[in-house]
């Protein structure tokens, strides 16, 4: 009699019941109900054996990783962002990687434009004044901000989540929008999200509040640091909803204490989840914890799109979203 042998996958984080559910409909699945952070050994332990990794973005995985496991054919990331991949190496190795792209796209620019206008309108300042018992009287300066609406909203990474921004400050607050990106939109998409290409020193230097939808690279570390800063207007917020590192934490923290810019809204930070004990120190700073696509439909549709990727690409070499297509076998 034929036994059937079925992939073998690991979970390296917990993840949606039904989700591990399906998997286990076609695969060996090793899981991690306790949700430890494994140490890079016990994960590369772990992959022993294993057709398929199922990760979330923290897990890290280059050229070491895949020679310690060669059996590895297909990493799905739960993230549209994908810094943890050494893609290179990944691609040498012959191994697949997948993240999990537009499902995230509006609950992510929705929440960069909380924090938008949380930062501007000084909402969260406002509440810990609140909650402190400072409130004892109205004053004709008390927590006054900025405006948002009519105000001219700055892009810097205009992927699909910088044009989910950018259409909601066109159509829905009347804002102008200008954006810079490494390779300008074509005429018909800068009209249909209502945005003007600019330099990044003219949108940092017109920019009332400025959103930051960078990927993490080489080339993008640090693109918003001292020197950028103080281009900006002394009335300007900043809001970073793309990765950490993009942004200079230490330098930022400074030109907010000095009040070289207003205020800022950050949901990603260098070295995360620890967070510049300068930028904690601020009052004039909007903090959360990596929570942008943070709802229970969209992460919901994240696993999903992960899980879907491994079955896709494991039972039957078709995966939904490739990142190096190349390495599928013919
Ligand atoms: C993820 C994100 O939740 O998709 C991304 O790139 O930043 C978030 O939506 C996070 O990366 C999981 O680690």
């Amino acid at each position: 009699m034929n036994t059937i042998v079925r992939p073998r996958i690991l979970v390296a984080r917990a993840i949606f019941p039904e989700v591990m559910d399906k998997l286990t409909q076609h695969f060996d699945v090793e899981a991690n109900p306790a949700d430890d952070l494994w140490p890079r050994d016990e994960l590369l332990r772990r992959l022993q054996g294993k057709q398929g990794v199922f990760t979330t973005g923290g897990e890290r995985i280059d050229a070491a990783l895949l020679k310690a496991c060669p059996e590895l054919r297909i990493c799905a990331n739960m993230a549209v962002g994908y810094n943890n991949f050494d893609l290179a190496a990944m691609t040498a190795a012959g191994v697949l990687g997948t993240n999990a792209p537009d499902v995230l796209t509006e609950t992510t620019a929705d929440m960069g434009f909380a924090l938008l206008m949380a930062a501007a309108r000084r909402v969260t300042e406002g509440e810990h004044f609140l909650r402190a018992g400072k409130w004892d009287r109205w004053a004709y300066d008390m927590l006054i901000g900025q405006d948002v609406h009519g105000a001219t909203l700055g892009i810097l990474g205009m992927g699909r989540i910088g044009r989910a921004i950018a259409r909601r400050g066109a159509l829905g607050f009347g804002m102008p929008v200008i954006y810079h990106n490494r390779s300008r939109l074509p005429a018909e998409e800068e009209a249909e999200v209502g945005a003007r290409y600019v330099s990044k020193e003219e949108l940092l230097k017109t920019a009332d509040h400025l959103v930051l939808v960078v990927p993490y690279s080489a080339e993008s570390h640090h693109s918003i640091g001292a020197a950028e800063l103080a281009l900006m207007k002394p009335s300007a917020t900043l809001i970073n909803i793309g990765r950490g590192g993009v942004v200079d934490d230490a330098a930022l923290a400074q030109a907010l204490r000095e009040g070289r810019i207003a205020a800022a809204g950050l949901d990603v930070f260098e070295g995360e989840p620890k967070v510049h004990p300068d930028l904690l120190a601020c009052s004039n700073v909007v903090l959360t914890p990596h929570i942008g696509s943070a709802t229970v439909p969209t992460r919901k549709a994240m696993a999903n799109l992960a899980a879907d990727n491994l079955i896709g690409y494991l039972t039957q070499g078709k995966p939904l979203t490739p990142l190096n297509p190349e390495v599928i076998p013919a």
